[in-house]
């Protein structure tokens, strides 16, 4: 048995609200069709997130169908889950249509005391000769009224994120129950989840909290989950969620397989990939990661003006296409329209986007910068926190 793993497709993204990344994800998901050729797996999974938004753009949904109509005639089974930035009804609207080619389609969880719609997450697989070869519980991202069953009134954070945590060890129990009669054939049973694993290692954004924000509504990084919550009887766990591909908690067979291509500039020093598992009987015999192949290059490019401009003049391959996308950002003592125009001269003559646009800290006591004394041209929702008449004068004048 062999599957290949893939996570946090982010189909539609829209980057800093100026671009799109439909191009990027096109050139992804034809090199994923060309791998599903060469590796014949007998079964993709797909471990939530994969539209970026509720409400996905058009093209996104065409992306997407267009490659289910291609991959499903080089796979047997293909298994998709809801992740947190998926909307379940968007997943789920043509469920019964894809499962009649074989596309296993779980938008989102469902309570935990309805054993009958948890039995619809089993999915037992078939290899191309139609023999039984093993089966997946396929968990979506879980909210918290789903897995939660008593909520108390006036309980403690901690109660509730603690309560959270039981109620997705639950969720899996439950799962393993309505798989032993899978278990007892000796097949390999795979798990999904859409969940912060305890001991994970965020992107450099994910652990600032630009990228993966949303980790639970309301409950941030808190609501960690430890990888107890997976019963031993699962021979691989295919996560989602974190960005940055890795093994979780020391245990090679639970695995994050990260995005496919950068989601956020501090994902740009990731190996992006996906992963291909084989199974010797019910054992995980290899895990082997397949590099996506990066399209656009992502830089990062800090410093001081002198700093900045020399690294700007120091870059290669400029006018290459898709052109680059850089986040630069200019450590001044004082600001300077002068320096801000000469970089962005600099960018444009070697077809170099900055994104959002080229941005100024402002170092008040000559050496540090901090977030409060940041004096930003373009600024983002969080500083309305700090200055809010600040942000509204300079949204004014825009
Ligand atoms: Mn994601």
């Amino acid at each position: 048995m062999k599957l290949l793993h893939t996570a946090d497709w982010h189909l539609g993204q829209d980057f800093f609200r100026t671009k799109n990344r439909e191009e990027e994800h096109r050139i992804f998901l034809d090199w994923l069709i060309e791998q599903l050729r060469q590796e014949r797996p007998d079964v993709l999974i797909v471990a939530g997130d994969v539209f970026d938004s509720a409400n996905p753009p058009q093209y996104a949904l065409t992306q997407y169908y267009h490659f289910l109509a291609q991959a499903q005639q080089h796979c047997p089974s293909i298994i998709i889950v809801g992740g947190n930035h998926d909307s379940r009804y968007v997943l789920n609207a043509p469920r019964k249509l894809l499962r009649t080619l074989c596309i296993h389609v779980v938008g989102g969880g469902t309570a935990i005391s309805n054993t009958n719609a948890i039995a619809k997450q089993i999915i037992p697989l078939h290899n191309r000769d139609g023999e039984l070869i093993g089966a997946v519980a396929a968990v979506p991202f879980l909210r918290e009224g789903e897995v939660r069953t008593n909520i108390a009134p006036a309980e403690s954070y901690a109660e509730k994120i603690s309560h959270l945590r039981e109620g997705i060890k639950a969720y899996y129990q439950a799962c393993l129950e309505l798989l032993q009669p899978y278990i007892e054939q000796g097949l390999p049973i795979i798990a999904t989840g859409h969940l912060y694993a305890a001991g994970s290692q965020l992107s450099d954004d994910e652990a600032e909290g630009k990228s993966e924000r949303r980790i639970y509504t309301n409950m941030g990084n808190q609501a960690t989950i430890d990888t107890d919550v997976f019963p031993a009887q699962f021979d691989y766990v295919a996560l989602g969620h974190i960005h940055c591909p890795q093994i979780v908690g020391k245990k090679a067979n639970i695995r994050y397989c990260g995005s496919p291509i950068p989601l956020s500039f501090g994902e740009i020093n990731d190996r992006k990939q996906i992963l291909s598992v084989s199974f010797d009987s019910n054992c995980v015999a290899d895990i082997r990661p397949i590099e996506v192949p990066t399209h656009r290059r992502l830089l990062r490019i800090s410093g001081t003006y002198e700093q900045v401009i020399a690294k700007i003049t120091s870059i290669d391959h400029t006018h290459e296409q898709p052109e680059i996308w850089a986040e630069v950002i200019v450590r001044v003592t004082a600001k300077s329209d002068d320096q801000l125009q000469r970089i962005e001269q600099l960018l444009a003559d070697k077809n170099i986007i900055a994104l959002p646009v080229v941005r100024q800290e402002l170092n008040t006591d000559g050496t540090n910068t901090s977030s409060t004394t940041k004096q930003l041209y373009d600024f983002e929702i969080q500083d309305i926190n700090h200055q809010p008449e600040i942000v509204f004068r300079q949204r004014c004048s825009l």
